[in-house]
């Protein structure tokens, strides 16, 4: 299965994160990942009366199990509820060292020279111009300790600093009746995420970890941290950020990983 729920996850006495990790089964549940969806429950025949659609070639079941995984986008983004905040923790409780992830390892960490570095900024947006670092470091900055859940059944507390989303979102002017904000990055990794979670309180435009400038192994130059959405969704080394009505899709999502990935 791809949505796992880390079971070794230390969640007693905490409510709140108990919950999360619940819903996010719930969202799991309702999400069956396209292989899962065909090994389980339903046939190809169930399938094909659920679409009204004769599946009798790969194209159509593809198109048929896509058009339902989106449909389950859709319900877990009527779940989603924009002022429900994830669980922070006091600095005592960071995971020390912080795990690294990324689709290579840590030998091959990008490193993104500050340097020139402008961050792009396109789509459903009236302010085109390009970010530098120090740009962004001038807007008002917040930070959280929160827990990042990876759905290869590790996670983990840390501290993140930078611009909350919302307001760097309203500074370019972008249009918030968008469905998607998509994110480029500067290693072969993209994704984009729904515009409710877009600026939801607790989504940060990443510029540090624990009170130092990101390092590269977590995503320097910036990335987007999210406590409500697992790991993957959290693109590290943005190049670009764009607001669209077309489905962006992602590196992993397009592989099969379900597209909402929050809770
Ligand atoms: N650019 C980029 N962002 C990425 C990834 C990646 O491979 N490239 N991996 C994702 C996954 S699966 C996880 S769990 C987190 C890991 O972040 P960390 O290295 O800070 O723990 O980054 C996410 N964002
Ligand atoms: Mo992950």
């Amino acid at each position: 299965m791809i949505i796992k729920v880390p079971k070794r996850l230390d969640i007693d006495g905490d409510a709140a994160l108990r919950e999360a990790v619940d819903r996010i089964a719930i969202a799991n549940k309702l999400t069956r990942t396209r292989r899962n969806f065909l090994r389980g429950s339903l046939t190809l025949g169930g399938l094909s009366m659920l679409t009204g659609c004769m599946l009798d070639d790969n194209a159509s079941v593809e198109a048929a199990l896509t058009s339902i995984s989106r449909v389950n986008d859709k319900v877990q983004g009527f779940l989603f509820d924009p002022n429900r905040l994830a669980p922070t923790y006091p600095e005592s409780m960071i995971t020390r060292p912080f795990p690294f992830n990324a689709y290579y390892g840590e030998d091959e960490v990008r490193v993104v020279a500050e340097d020139g570095y402008r961050l792009e900024v396109a789509g459903m947006v009236a302010d085109k111009r390009k970010w530098s670092l120090s740009e962004l470091r001038a807007m008002p900055q917040a930070d959280q300790v929160t827990r990042h859940i990876c759905v290869e059944g590790w996670s983990a507390i840390g501290k993140w600093g930078g611009v909350p989303f919302a307001s760097f979102l309203k500074r370019v002017g972008a249009d918030t009746s968008a469905k998607y904000v998509g994110f480029k990055c500067a290693d072969d990794y993209f994704t984009s995420i729904d515009m409710p979670t877009a600026l939801h309180p607790q989504t940060l435009l990443a510029l540090t970890y624990d009170g130092q400038v990101l390092p590269p192994k977590y995503g320097f130059p910036m990335k987007l941290r999210m406590p409500t959405k697992l790991g993957y969704k959290n693109p590290k080394h943005i190049q670009a950020i764009f607001v669209t009505n077309t489905y962006p899709g992602g590196y992993w999502e397009d592989q099969g990983y379900n597209w909402f990935g929050g809770s």
